[in-house]
């Protein structure tokens, strides 16, 4: 049987896979042992990539609705020229406002998820972005903003190097990692524990990862970054701060100093829940350690602080000499990022440049929270959405309030959604632009390579050909671009050509870029390439730091080793200083809040999501393999609260909230601690109009329908997804 290699699209740690086929189906999937950078790993997701890509719910052409409110099958051409007559108008009578963007989580997992929204949005003009940042890590992207200049400067644990990893919020076991691409990442944790080195986890529940540690603190949702300023506290007053070599591109250290003051161990220890003694013993641990690493993730950051715990995350790392040493925090170098210019002082990051309509939540990294995209489509006067474009998104499920988002879905005067399935949210397109499933896409991370914990680089051709009547998912972002910018006969390519001559005509002015000083359309002319995306990826390899090339990353099927991570400060700053800004001012701004829960929390039992091994948010439900056995939508409530609460295993509860109420059924686990409650989210799957009969055969709850989108970290707009307060009571 031959064989493929596909980089696997279903997390962020980009395993190598090979793929047998038999035709145009896949039959058997295993790791790639040839892979750079896997070595052979490969998880029960991943394993199933077959049934996924096979999955006959996959819609295999386009869906456009017709006058019956019904949808039927159509030819691509039809449906971009449906596109074409109806989306224009409203811009052109109601201004660029009146269409949003929606852009989900497996845009960071395509080609064409990466190379051609930012060319949609520039076509569109609009300001009405919504993405599944502010459902996540907005809160990173600020905090690198600010501290370093670049919001997506975001330094990552040096894994196999480091000596001891101190874990907010992010259980890798499971999710396999997150903002730190490491395939394999439990067998890195292993050979951490295996070199002598420690692991510390903090989160209410004892995870797989927890179980894992050294030390497990099972603290109060929602107050790391309480914990987190005590450790910093801590440092400055038993002397244990050390920048080392950091020292001279730092500032604000001592304006640091002051900030933490109130931070006392003793003083976050109630709110925390940790005793004093514990966080001191943390605090030393992170100094004594050779190299060590802070790394927070999604408890970190769906949470009410969750720009300050992802700015005291490298505080941490600062203060202890870690940021951008060997088996501290660095930061990586991808092979498609243009070639580093000198270091020397930026433009800085700006906060809130404009901000939404409705309730004025201040834009961040061009974005206005999710969690207020009803508000706008549903509020009246100028500038309301009108028209969605929704590109690899299910914010029904995985924004708060899915049923008002439901609604005002439904009210809009057009939408589009490019994805593979009729789910909660594309139910509600107009038209329905399905891309081809993964085995008949090429691939390439030009996110995530930016987040790895080694430099390197890998490009997977499709494995196998296109079906008929499929249109590749770069073709279809190109022709949407088109349709909506009123060109609509134009080439595709001419898309990719515009794209590739504005990005020449800048850097043949850069002296710092390979392409200086050069003829732009001669370069262009010698990119290679079958398609438009292939040469724009081209592009961006030969004006990169490594000076690749398609062709040689062709000639290395299982990818290209660069090294691991090497120091690159001060050159990756950004900052108006040129240096670290430690203490930057809407930091400053945002710690009266921090102060004020200092106060004694109030005794409420706060709701936790949680993720399972063979899932992924809300759309691999739908592949019986994954939706089975432990991957389960429950509540899980520890023993004690069981018994208070007269909750029992297996028996339906019900939990209210400020957004709604939902009944589920209970797990009674020690896993949580006292006083918190556990749903995942990404359940829900009963709303009428679908087509995706496994999910909808075991639905479960939508846990973000207890939410209203109103809790949210002003900073970034991020909703609080983790921690927030819950009433649970048995249903009898
Ligand atoms: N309560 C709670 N809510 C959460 C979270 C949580 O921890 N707790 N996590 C949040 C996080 S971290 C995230 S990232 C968001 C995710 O939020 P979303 O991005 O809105 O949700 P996904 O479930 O990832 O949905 C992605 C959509 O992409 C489609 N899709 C899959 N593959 C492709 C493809 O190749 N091309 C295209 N065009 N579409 C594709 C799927 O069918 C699905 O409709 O959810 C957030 N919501
Ligand atoms: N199997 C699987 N893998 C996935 C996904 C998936 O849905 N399933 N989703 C992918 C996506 S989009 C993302 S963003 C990543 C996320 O990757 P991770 O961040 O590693 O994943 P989570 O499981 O959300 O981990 C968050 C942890 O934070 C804990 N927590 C909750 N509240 C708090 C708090 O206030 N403080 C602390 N310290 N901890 C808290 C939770 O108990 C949970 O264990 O995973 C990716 N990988
Ligand atoms: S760990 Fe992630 S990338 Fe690796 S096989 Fe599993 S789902 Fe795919
Ligand atoms: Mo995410």
């Amino acid at each position: 049987m031959p064989t493929a290699p596909r980089i696997c699209p279903l997390c962020e740690a980009t395993c190598g896979l090979t793929l047998t086929l038999d035709g145009t189906r896949v039959t058997g999937v295993r790791g790639d042992r040839d892979d750079v950078f896997s070595r052979g790993f490969i998880c029960p997701k991943g394993a199933s990539f077959g049934e996924l890509d096979a999955d006959p719910d996959r819609l295999r052409g386009p869906l456009v609705r017709g006058e019956d409110g019904t949808f039927r099958e159509a030819a691509w051409e039809e449906a971009f020229d449906v596109i074409a007559r109806r989306l224009p108008p409203l811009v052109e009578r109601h201004g660029a406002d009146a269409v949003g963007v929606v852009l989900g989580n497996p845009n960071v997992h395509t080609m064409a998820g990466a190379l051609y929204p930012p060319l949609l949005l520039g076509a569109l003009r609009t300001r009405n972005l919504f993405t599944a940042s502010t459902l996540d890590q907005m809160p990173k992207h600020v905090s690198s903003g600010l501290l370093f200049g670049d919001a997506f400067a975001i330094p990552v644990p040096d894994l196999d190097r480091t000596a001891h990893l101190l874990v907010i919020g992010a259980n890798p076991l499971d999710s396999n990692g997150s903002l730190c691409t490491a395939p394999d990442f439990p067998g890195r944790l292993k050979a951490l524990r295996g070199r002598g080195g420690t692991l510390t986890v903090v989160d209410p529940r004892r995870t797989r990862t927890a179980r894992l540690a050294d030390r497990h603190v099972a603290i109060r949702p929602g107050t790391d970054a309480l914990l987190l300023a005590a450790l910093a506290h801590v440092l400055y007053e038993e002397g244990l701060t050390d920048l080392g070599t950091l020292a001279g591109h730092v500032q604000g250290v001592a304006e640091v100093e002051a900030a933490v003051r109130d931070f006392t161990p003793e003083a976050v220890a109630g709110a925390c829940d940790v005793d004093a003694g514990t966080i001191r013993a943390l605090a030393r641990e992170l100094a004594a350690a050779p190299a060590a690493a802070v790394y927070g993730r999604v408890g970190g950051s769906t949470v009410a602080y969750g720009t300050l715990t992802n700015w005291l995350v490298d505080v941490l790392n600062v203060l202890t000499g870690n940021l951008d040493r060997p088996g501290g925090a660095m930061f990586p170098l991808s092979a498609t990022v243009p070639a580093p210019r000198p270091a020397g002082p930026g433009k800085g990051f700006a906060l809130g440049r404009w901000a939404s309509r409705v309730s004025g939540h201040p834009e961040a990294k061009g974005e206005l929270p999710t969690a207020a995209l009803a508000e706008e489509i549903e509020t009246p006067g100028e500038g309301r959405i009108r028209a969605l474009v929704s590109i690899a998104a299910n914010p029904v499920l995985s924004a708060p309030d899915g049923d008002r988002l439901d609604r005002a879905l439904g009210a809009l005067d057009f939408m589009v959604s490019v994805d593979p399935y009729l789910n909660e949210t594309s139910r509600h397109a107009d038209v329905v632009l399905p891309p081809p499933p993964p085995a008949q896409t090429a691939h390439f991370d030009f996110a995530f390579n930016g987040f790895a914990v080694r430099n390197q680089v890998r490009h997977t051709p499709a494995p196998v050909p296109l079906e008929p009547g499929r249109m590749d998912e770069c073709e279809i972002h190109a022709r949407l671009i088109l349709a909506v910018t009123g060109t609509r006969d134009a080439d595709p390519s001419a898309v990719d050509d515009m794209a590739i001559a504005r990005t020449l005509a800048k850097a043949v002015t850069e002296p710092h870029s390979p392409a200086y000083g050069q003829d732009p359309e001669e370069y262009a002319a010698r990119l290679t390439g079958r398609t438009g995306a292939e040469r724009r990826l081209d592009l961006m390899l030969r004006l990169g730091p490594y000076g690749l090339t398609l062709d040689r990353l062709r000639e290395h099927p299982h990818g290209i080793d660069l090294g691991p991570l090497e120091p690159r400060l001060p050159q990756v700053l950004k900052t108006r200083s040129g240096r670290v800004e430690l203490l930057p001012d809407p930091i400053a701004a945002d710690l009266p809040r921090l102060r004020a829960a200092l106060a004694a929390p109030e005794d409420a039992l706060v709701l936790v999501g949680r993720r399972h091994l063979r899932s992924n948010n809300s759309w691999m439900h739908n592949v019986p393999t994954l939706n089975s056995g432990t991957n389960t939508c429950t509540l899980q409530v520890h023993p004690d609260d069981a018994d208070r609460l007269g909750l029992t295993d297996g028996a339906p509860a019900r939990v209210k909230a400020d957004g709604g109420e939902l009944t589920v059924p209970v797990e009674v686990t020690d896993t949580v601690r006292p006083g918190v409650v556990s749903i995942p989210h990404g359940w829900g799957h009963d709303r009428p109009g679908t087509r995706m009969a496994v999910a909808a055969g075991r639905p479960g709850v939508n846990v973000n329908q207890l939410l209203d989108g109103t809790r949210l970290d002003p900073l970034s707009g991020t909703a609080v997804l983790n921690g927030f307060p819950v009433h649970v009571s048995a249903l009898h």
